[in-house]
């Protein structure tokens, strides 16, 4: 295929700008939900997170809707017409007390690139479409991606009803409340021959290339993930008059297993996985009683598939024997499970390629985290280019990548997308001529 060159003198994003976005974007944040940015999936604050971004795109004058999903896609049309779209984004909502750059730093690079080109009156071909998603984060249903799940196809109304959040809210009821009926999803699907890439900018959330200086990441792997809910049930006693001997302590078997998933994952059998126990939940929560019960969430990631899930079932396996072994029932739930993905590598060197040609310095590494990115690739060939997260901390209020940072992954972003237009330009020439 041929080597895309930059014709155009490079596209210099304005760190100012894109702070007073991240500034913005920072600000729509539950009240009282304590430090950092807590912008929850299908929430009233995501939804005018979307509208800010929706309102921006369309000051640019982009055509802009929003999906059957709570996805916001801003199309700036090419100058051929009826060639497929290539298109860039990220997501909008947040963990809780995140910080103010996971997902948003993707998005406000969109942003930017859009500006850029609209400044500049950029001229591409193929239309390109900057995409906000919807629902990213699993942390209030489990179950991560639903926005770019649903574009892809991965998820049905059905699904939707069976996830709850901690207050017992499904997912197609808290859809239903922002305005996106759930029996309407399958309208938000992508059709393939529609589409020709999609490029995620996202922040590292790990420490590769702030250790190593270097300002790019071109990713090639994403992490899976698997995660369980493990239930844990035992007999609530006084703990005064319950001597230690009569006890079916919840509490002390779940300690034991949260030691027991990091052995796990700690072994050289699976080196590689990386398992976490984020949240747990005991009952009745009283200080003066043996706990009765316990939910263990557990959160199994890996770039190997197979490994991801023998250790899932291995914590499965080896938490059912702790708990025979004490005297407590357990039972366990599977929330969630995305595969590992590995990114296609045409794409991936057209974006080193670009940052060769801007003469900015890249790695090539796989992502621990998640992203859209995984579910979207199922139908567009995507890439992801990351940019550094100050010492590779994330889902944190101390998550931080600097405005200079991210207007260098910004003009790779805008870069790349130009390189697609024309390297599929001169396929779609040669094939014209063939
Ligand atoms: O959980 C993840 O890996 C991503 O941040 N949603
Ligand atoms: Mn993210
Ligand atoms: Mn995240």
């Amino acid at each position: 295929m041929s080597t895309p060159t930059i014709d155009a003198a490079p596209l210099s994003a304005d760190p100012q700008r894109l702070q007073t976005l991240l500034d913005g974007f920072a600000e729509l944040s539950e009240p009282g939900a304590g430090p950092g940015v807590t912008r929850l999936a299908y929430t009233p604050l995501e939804r005018r997170a979307h509208e800010v971004f929706a309102r921006e795109m369309r000051a640019l004058g982009l055509t802009v809707w929003t999906d059957a999903a709570g996805n916001t896609i801003a199309e700036r049309a090419g100058d051929t017409a009826g060639l497929p779209a290539l298109g860039t984004g990220s997501h909008l909502d947040s963990v809780p007390n995140a910080g103010g750059f996971d997902g948003i730093a993707g998005v406000v690079a969109a942003m930017e690139t859009a500006r850029m080109y609209a400044e500049r009156d950029t001229r591409h071909a193929h239309p390109i479409r900057f995409v906000a998603f919807a629902a990213e984060e699993g942390a209030r249903f489990g179950q991560a991606c639903t926005g770019s799940r649903i574009i892809a196809g991965l998820t049905e109304p059905e699904d939707l009803d069976a996830k709850r959040d901690a207050h017992g809210t499904t997912l197609a009821e808290a859809m239903r409340s922002v305005g996106f009926p759930p029996e309407q999803v399958a309208e938000a699907r992508w059709r393939p021959e529609d589409w020709a890439a999609f490029l995620e900018l996202h922040i590292e959330q790990g420490g590769v290339l702030e250790s190593t200086g270097i300002p790019v990441g071109v990713v090639d792997l994403i992490s899976g993930s698997t995660r369980l809910l493990l239930d844990i049930t035992g007999r609530a006693s006084h703990t005064g008059g319950t001597p230690m001997h009569l006890r079916a302590d919840a509490m002390t078997a779940a300690a034991e297993i949260v030691l027991l998933i990091e052995s796990i994952a700690n072994d050289t059998r699976h080196r590689g996985t990386r398992a976490t126990v984020g949240r747990m939940e005991a009952l009745p929560g009283s200080i003066t009683t043996i706990a009765g019960r316990v939910q263990l969430y557990v959160d199994v990631r890996d770039v190997d598939s197979d490994r991801q899930r023998f250790a899932a079932a291995e914590i499965v396996e080896r938490a059912q024997a702790a708990c025979t072994h004490r005297g407590v029932k357990f039972a366990a739930r599977t929330l969630a499970d995305a595969s590992p993905v590995i990114l296609p590598g045409w794409l991936r060197d057209t974006i080193a390629r670009t940052c060769a040609g801007l003469g900015v310095d890249y790695r090539v590494l796989p992502s621990g985290a998640s992203h859209d990115s995984q579910m979207v690739n199922h139908v567009v060939p995507t890439g992801m280019i990351f940019v550094p997260s100050r010492d590779g901390i994330s889902h944190s209020p101390v998550e931080w990548t600097s405005t200079d940072e991210l207007a260098v992954g910004t003009e790779v972003l805008a870069a790349s997308l130009l390189a697609l237009d024309r390297q599929f330009d001169r396929r779609d020439e040669k094939e014209d001529r063939a």
